[in-house]
């Protein structure tokens, strides 16, 4: 690696930054949940657009939307920041070459584990317009059987009890919203950007729910705020965003001389989809590119399904075969041929195309993102957090198949895939990927594959006993016993075989 020192590093890239035409944000409109690769290289690049766009244009307060990141546990994105004057690069890989940028829209940066209490006292800072989240699928706690907040869980109960601490982000939220209530009630938007169907509405019940559990005197007030004064508006966010390495601090050291220890390495395709319901507020991310459009769960349908349902495939099929990657994965013809199958044959009917989408186009586009070899995505990143993942992108799609009367055969095999690589049954070894891969599940389904003897067991308690899937694939007996085939499948001759079983239906 090229050696930049550390301090001369930090100069070198604040002028980079301070160098180009742009200003930092002097006020901070934002309160950020979850700062993660993803916010880095998404919304702060959208907002890093509409602030140069309003600076350049001299509107009075152009610089009141700056971004407190808040990380969730580990302190290593927080303290790296911090280290840089709160800059890092977003590393843009293409198998053209690379670019470099540097967004500088945060103000702040601190982990809400370490200060719980300031989680809630910037959420009900006046000053602040936006709460918006990028917590993954497996920050919301709500259970897989109801959708519903999962009352039950320790981290939930913790934060009904605890209005100080809260550990959770919904809890986080309903704490913070509630002290903004007491102390001057103005108006803001919590704005979720994960990959959850409805993401806004979805949120908006988790935090109602919450809020309605609590004693009469602390929801006094808060119930009537919340009807009133905030909006939940959904979002569909896009943007392949691998995990950090130091091949790409080394990138960053080679192409621009500094050393930076949090670079944020994107693919160049990026999207986000609003619905522009903005209780105070909200920055002009049209610059970036953003678009307001009343079709977003069109959007989110298209691209939870499409892009994130026919991703699993990829990884999971691509782990068993010795994929570290996805390019690697989707160069393999038999993965390729499956991941077009249950695109077009059992994510596509359950579809509507938002206006001007053309659906040729964008299956070709994805798999054109999907082969961009020089960023490195890997099957096992993808196949993290299956259980909280599959039940977003397979349940609505094959449950409409199947009262349709048509056998969801891949996404079947996309549950038998992801089972004989998380719950690897008898002496099955589903290689290093699968092995990399981490997930809440794995101790419940650790113990559903000790118990179980067969591959039909072993689905028979993950899907129906355990509702993996939900409610309502739970009491599907045909998909679970299709998932069983091809898992056994899988574990007797390998996913290429198993797959050509499942292509032929
Ligand atoms: C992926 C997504 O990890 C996953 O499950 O499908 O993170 C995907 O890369 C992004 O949603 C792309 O926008």
């Amino acid at each position: 690696m090229t050696e930049v020192k550390a301090a001369s590093g930090l100069s070198r890239l604040s002028a980079a930054y301070d160098g180009a035409p742009r200003r930092r944000p002097s006020r901070s409109g934002i309160v950020h949940l979850g700062l993660g690769n993803f916010h880095r290289a998404h919304q702060a690049v959208y907002t890093r657009a509409a602030l140069d766009a309003a600076m350049s244009g001299g509107q009075a307060g152009a610089d009141e939307w700056g971004i407190i990141g808040v990380g969730s546990r580990s302190a290593s994105v927080t303290d790296a920041m911090k280290a840089q004057d709160l800059l890092y690069t977003v590393v843009e890989i293409s198998p053209g070459g690379e670019s470099f940028s540097i967004p500088g829209v945060h103000t702040d940066a601190f982990t809400a584990a370490a200060e719980p209490e300031r989680v809630v006292s910037s959420i009900a800072a006046p000053s602040t317009r936006i709460v918006s989240l990028t917590v993954t699928e497996n920050g919301y706690f709500y259970s897989p059987r109801t959708g519903h907040l999962a009352v039950d869980d320790p981290a939930i109960q913790h934060d009904l009890a605890d209005a100080a601490r809260p550990a959770t982000p919904i809890g986080q939220i309903v704490r913070g919203l509630q002290s903004r209530a007491r102390a001057h009630g103005e108006p803001i938007t919590v704005l979720s950007c994960d990959n959850l169907a409805d993401n806004g509405h979805h949120t908006e019940r988790l935090v109602k729910e919450f809020a309605g559990l609590l004693p009469e005197a602390e929801a006094s007030g808060l119930i009537a705020f919340l009807e009133q004064r905030v909006t939940f508006p959904s979002t569909m966010v896009d943007r392949i965003v691998p995990a950090t390495t130091d091949h790409y601090r080394r990138l960053v050291a080679d192409g621009l001389g500094y050393r930076d220890d949090v670079p944020v390495p994107a693919e160049p395709f990026t999207m986000w989809v609003l619905e522009d319901r903005f209780a105070a507020g909200r920055p002009a991310w049209e610059a970036g590119g953003a678009v307001f459009s009343d079709e977003v769960s069109r959007y989110e349908q298209l691209k939870v399904r499409l892009l994130n349902g026919t991703h699993s495939l990829i990884a999971y099929l691509g782990a068993l075969s010795g994929a570290a990657t996805i390019p690697e994965s989707v160069g393999k013809p038999f993965i390729e041929a499956a991941a077009r199958q249950v695109l077009r044959a059992e994510y596509l009917p359950s579809v509507t195309a938002p206006r001007g989408v053309d659906l040729a186009a964008y299956e070709e586009q994805l798999f054109e993102r999907w082969r961009n070899t020089a960023l490195g995505h890997r099957t096992s990143q993808v196949g993290t957090d299956g259980s909280v993942k599959l039940r977003q992108r397979i349940p609505e799609p094959a449950v409409a198949l199947l009262d349709a009367g048509t056998m969801p055969h891949l996404l079947a095999l996309t549950t038998a895939a992801y089972l004989a690589c998380l719950a690897p049954l008898g002496g099955f070894d589903p290689g290093p990927h699968a092995a990399a891969m981490v997930d809440p599940a794995r101790p419940a389904l650790a113990r559903a594959a000790s118990e179980s003897s067969t591959a039909h067991d072993l689905a028979r308690r993950v899907l129906h006993d355990q509702h993996l899937l939900g409610g309502e694939l739970a009491g599907r007996d045909e998909f679970i016993d299709r998932t069983a085939e091809l898992l056994d499948a899988i574990l007797r001759h390998g996913a290429m075989a198993a797959t050509a079983e499942a292509a032929q239906g």
